[in-house]
């Protein structure tokens, strides 16, 4: 399969999962995938990624009509690469450093090998002049490496997550390396303007590089950053939520948890979401006999995640005894206040649940986007339901109109808004759930995908002389 895509997609894990059991492959659950299938099958795609299991030696195959180059990773890569400097350094330090970032170099030297391996694959399958869209934070050095590989290839980078101010990023011991790696894209893409901003101020101020607007100038080429929020797979949603059965589940689910009003959080268990303070607000609202128990419920799924970081661990640990300690407290012979389920669920239950759900509680400390927020609207057909959204989400700018806004970190204020959202009127309801869905409608992943891609492309936008 050497040098014959003209598309290629790099990303740390491969777009399908296997088949628990069985040794096939499943294509992987969630937007990014879907937005991007369609564009790998018309134009001759390579998708260039781990399979998910350390120390696996595959060669490429095809599934689900896309060609997969699978990428090693032993489980010392593991550890350090991907649960090390990507998960314990810098998924916190971009996350407003809400736990402390590990800085170890044994971690970076394996980011930088790791990274390498990546965009050497990528070079490989690239036919000449192909475009390469490399995705998310664990591999922001492969745009430089895969440059220098290939200087005729059409590069793009997308960051899924949060890029920090100066005043966080410059604690980053390899801060410039990051920087430059980056700049070896031609686009670099943001969920939010204001990422955009930092990274452009910090190339300025660490790299001594001349921008104009939001371009930087880097190595006689112009590079763009620019902001993309991504959404999801509406149709998809629409799709899930006129399957009867999945209507009769969500009735299920309802009558299950007792017939009061339903809060829900879904959430990958994670110290940005804001599990912890949300559950707080909830219960000290029965603490205040401003709910009685009975009358309202919170569901929280929490699917587990990275779970051999050790941060992971203790969060689950906090949010256990938290939930024993309001159920302990409030909950009443066969009804907890909180029903909390560390497990993932398939789109057909999750679905249900956003149906059954009276109040969606989304409260990240920091989320790049936040996805959750937008499948709630989306699945809203019927206009009920009320979002209770945190000020930090990215998704928070296109959702203001419609959401109840909160800043999580005021545990007042998350009590006052969880109680307004649990009273807002059904009028009210549809009122705001319509100006959120005319926005998530009009935006979907597709859209997402097709306006980075063409920005990409855009012959406007050549090198600069
Ligand atoms: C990163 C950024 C950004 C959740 N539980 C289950 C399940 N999910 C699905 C949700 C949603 C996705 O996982 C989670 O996406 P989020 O956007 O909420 O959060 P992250 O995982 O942190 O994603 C984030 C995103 O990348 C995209 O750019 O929005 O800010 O942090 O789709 O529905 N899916 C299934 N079972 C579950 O139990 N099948």
């Amino acid at each position: 399969m050497s040098r014959e895509s003209e598309f290629v997609v790099v990303a740390n894990r491969l777009p399908v999962d296997r088949v628990a059991g069985g040794n096939g492959w499943r294509r992987s659950p969630g937007g990014l995938v879907s937005a991007i299938a369609p564009v790998m099958r018309s134009r001759q795609g390579t998708w260039v990624g781990w399979s998910g299991a350390a120390g696996e030696e595959l060669d490429p195959f095809v599934e689900d009509g896309m060609r997969l180059v699978p990428v090693q990773q032993t489980a010392e890569d593991v550890e350090l690469y991907y649960e090390g400097f990507s998960n314990a350094t810098l998924w916190p330090l971009y996350h407003d450093v809400i736990a402390p970032p590990v800085y170890d170099r044994a971690m970076w030297d394996a980011y930088v090998r790791v990274n390498e391996r990546f965009a050497a694959a990528a070079a490989e399958v690239a036919s000449e002049g192909a475009v390469v869209w490399v995705q998310d934070y664990q591999l922001q050095l492969v745009p430089a490496m895969l440059r220098a590989l290939r200087p005729d290839l059409k590069i793009g980078f997308f960051l899924h997550i949060p890029f920090p101010p100066p005043e966080l990023f410059y604690q980053l011991p390899w801060r410039r390396k990051i920087l430059e790696g980056l700049l070896g894209a031609d686009l670099v893409g943001f969920q939010l303007p204001g990422a955009a901003a930092n990274f452009v101020r910090l190339c300025r101020r660490l790299l001594d590089a001349r921008t104009v607007k939001q371009d930087v100038e880097w190595e006689g080429r112009r590079v763009r950053a620019r902001a993309f929020p991504i959404s999801v797979d509406v149709g998809e949603l629409r799709e899930l939520i006129s399957r009867q059965e999945v209507r009769w589940r969500a009735d299920e689910i309802r009558a299950d948890l007792g017939g009061g009003i339903v809060l829900l959080g879904v959430d990958r268990l994670d110290y940005t979401k804001g599990i912890t303070q949300r559950l707080q607000a909830f219960g000290e609202l029965f603490a205040d006999r401003e709910l009685k128990p009975g009358e309202a419920v919170f569901a929280q799924i929490a699917t587990p995640s990275r779970e051999r970081v050790e941060q992971y661990q203790l969060l689950r640990d906090q949010i256990e005894q938290q939930v024993g300690r309001i159920n302990g407290e409030y909950a009443e012979l066969g009804s907890p206040v909180i029903h909390y389920l560390h497990t993932s669920y398939d789109r057909e239950e999750l679905a249900a649940l956003f149906l059954a759900a009276d109040v969606m509680v989304v409260t990240p400390l920091r989320d790049g986007m936040n996805l959750v927020a937008k499948e709630y609207v989306a699945c809203r057909e019927d206009l009920r339901g009320v979002l209770v959204l945190s000020e930090f989400a990215g998704a928070a700018p296109e959702l203001r109109r419609g959401a109840f806004l909160v800043n999580p970190y005021d545990i007042d204020g998350l009590k006052e808004t969880l109680l307004a959202a649990i009273r807002c009127e059904p009028a009210e309801q549809a009122r705001r759930m319509r100006v959120m869905r005319k926005r998530v409608l009009e935006h979907d992943v597709d859209r997402w995908a097709a306006e980075f891609l063409d920005e990409l492309e855009d012959p406007a936008a050549q090198p600069a002389g």
